[in-house]
């Protein structure tokens, strides 16, 4: 925990969101400024700034938050027609809140490329 990340208090449960699931190591919240019918966010408990500061021993974990992220799609129902996972890395990638989160995004038509 790292007490001026505000996904770190959210995944505490100090700041309230939408939770869509949570176990001892990942937290899925709904995002508060969705971009798609469906968006949400899953994160580790653990407060890593950025996959690209993610080392050999967050391996598993990165495993765990994909195959998470794909259990959660199923059950927004997103699989069939296609979804879209998103990674922000740093201030050029579009990266607001310096702690991992994993965009599951879907529920209409995705454009390509970003912005
Ligand atoms: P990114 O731009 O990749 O760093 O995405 C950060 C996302 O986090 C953005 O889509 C909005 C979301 N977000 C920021 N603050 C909060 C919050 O307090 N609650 C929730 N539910 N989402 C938040």
């Amino acid at each position: 925990m790292t007490d001026d990340c505000i996904f770190c208090k959210i995944a505490a449960g100090d700041i309230p969101s939408e939770k869509v699931y949570g176990d001892e190591e990942l937290y899925a919240f709904r995002d508060i400024n969705p971009g798609a019918p469906s968006h949400i966010l899953v994160i580790p408990r653990r407060h890593i700034p950025s996959v690209t500061d993610a080392g050999p021993e967050d391996a598993e974990l990165l495993g765990k938050m994909m195959l998470r992220a794909n259990a959660i799609a199923a059950e927004e129902g997103l699989v069939d027609k296609g979804f879209r996972y998103v990674l922000n890395c740093g201030e050029w990638g579009g990266q607001t809140v310096f702690h991992i989160h994993l965009h599951v995004l879907g529920g209409r038509p995705l454009a390509w490329p970003p912005g």
